[in-house]
């Protein structure tokens, strides 16, 4: 099977709905000055698969739609994991490994997933970690509280988000914090670089903009693929 893996060196952006991750995205997209290639998160071909808006559907019914949704959103993970990039960098927005640990185990611990339903995404998710190279090799954790993202998404308006609770917001956050800081206890080789971004626009802006390489790890990344 060929290397899906074509650019130097991949990183993936996590945190809960709502914590900047395309807009840290898009600051690094404009503001690094050596190659980057940003690949934010394709939640538009989640709103219109062929005319259907299943990112809407699984917010309306999750019970009935979460699956066919998840299973979608797999494909376009995917489909950003093996998308050739010229730059030395590759950032990615998400990746399949959160939509994994922390979406599809949210739904089949709330029960809104079957047993048979978690079964299936997990062979497929099992079936595309072995016989696929997706490296990542950096995940930068953009760490917030629930309350803040619960602030930030009704500032923004996606339509399919207005019925959000904090407590949704709650097990997400909880997810991530068991995947990538509990986790990363259990395997002290894990490369997460964590990030506190419950702070304003302006001050994460200064962030980005003053420690860009150090939060990118930048040095260490094009050594190690070099
Ligand atoms: P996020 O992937 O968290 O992206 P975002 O754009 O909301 O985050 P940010 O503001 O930090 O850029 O979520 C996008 C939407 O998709 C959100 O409503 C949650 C939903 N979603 C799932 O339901 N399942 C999934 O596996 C993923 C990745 C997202
Ligand atoms: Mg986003």
């Amino acid at each position: 099977m060929s290397d899906s893996r074509n650019s130097k060196a991949t990183i993936c952006v996590e945190g809960n709905i709502g914590c900047g991750k395309t807009t840290m995205l898009e600051m690094f997209q404009e503001q690094v000055p050596y190659g980057v290639e940003v690949l934010t998160e394709p939640v538009s071909k989640w709103q219109n698969v062929r005319g259907h808006n299943t990112l809407g559907l699984m917010y309306e019914d999750p019970a009935r739609w979460s699956f066919a949704f998840q299973s979608y959103l797999q494909l376009t993970m995917l489909q950003n994991h093996t998308c050739p990039t010229k730059q030395p960098l590759k950032l990615m927005e998400r990746s399949l490994f959160s939509a994994r640990h922390v979406f599809v185990e949210n739904l089949y611990r709330s029960n809104k997933m079957s047993d048979a339903e978690y079964a299936i995404i997990n062979e497929w998710f099992d079936w595309i970690f072995v016989n696929l190279n997706l490296n990542v090799d950096q995940i930068i954790y953009l760490r917030t509280s629930p309350q803040k993202c619960y602030e930030r998404i009704k500032k923004r308006c996606r339509n399919e988000e207005n019925c959000i609770p904090l407590e949704y917001l709650q097990q997400i956050h909880d997810l991530h914090e068991e995947w990538l800081i509990e986790g990363s206890k259990l395997n002290p080789n894990s490369n997460i670089i964590v990030v506190d971004a419950d702070q304003s626009l302006e001050q994460m802006e200064e962030i980005y903009f003053k420690d860009d390489a150090k939060i990118l790890n930048y040095d260490h990344l094009i050594k190690v693929q070099s």
